[in-house]
């Protein structure tokens, strides 16, 4: 009689603990930005920010990789290769998102169509 008691305080002790650790988490709303700028070396995916008037782009990336486009500025804005890569991801509205690939190795020169004084660069694409 004893240990069935004993094993329903336990039961209920384990059912607290378990509701405990999952509002913890739910709460703890850290750790969302993380990702940010870590993960552009020896992965296969990357991001690219546009904003007002930059372009934020790694300085290289493997061959393969899926640049996610982010429009983060107010106002429209693209990014187009100019040399070494063929991608254009064409007229993006504020919040806008885009995705391209880039492919052998060499230097990858961008530049926004709309803002071509401020906004380019370039980066390295080193065969994966
Ligand atoms: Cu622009």
């Amino acid at each position: 009689m004893l240990s069935t008691a004993r094993a329903l305080l336990l039961a209920l002790a384990l059912v607290a603990l378990a509701a405990c650790g999952g509002a913890d988490d739910g709460g703890g709303a850290g750790g969302g930005d993380g990702a940010d700028g870590g993960e552009t070396a020896g992965g296969d995916a990357a991001t690219v920010t546009l904003v007002d008037f930059d372009i934020e782009a790694p300085a290289s990336v493997p061959s393969g990789t899926s640049l996610t486009v982010v429009n983060e500025g107010g106002v429209a804005h693209t990014f187009t290769a100019q040399e070494g890569a063929d991608f254009d991801t064409g007229t993006m509205e504020p919040g806008a998102e885009s995705e391209v690939t880039v492919e052998g190795s060499g230097t990858v020169s961008y530049v926004c169509t709309l803002h071509p004084e401020q906004m380019q660069g370039s980066f390295e694409v080193t065969e994966g």
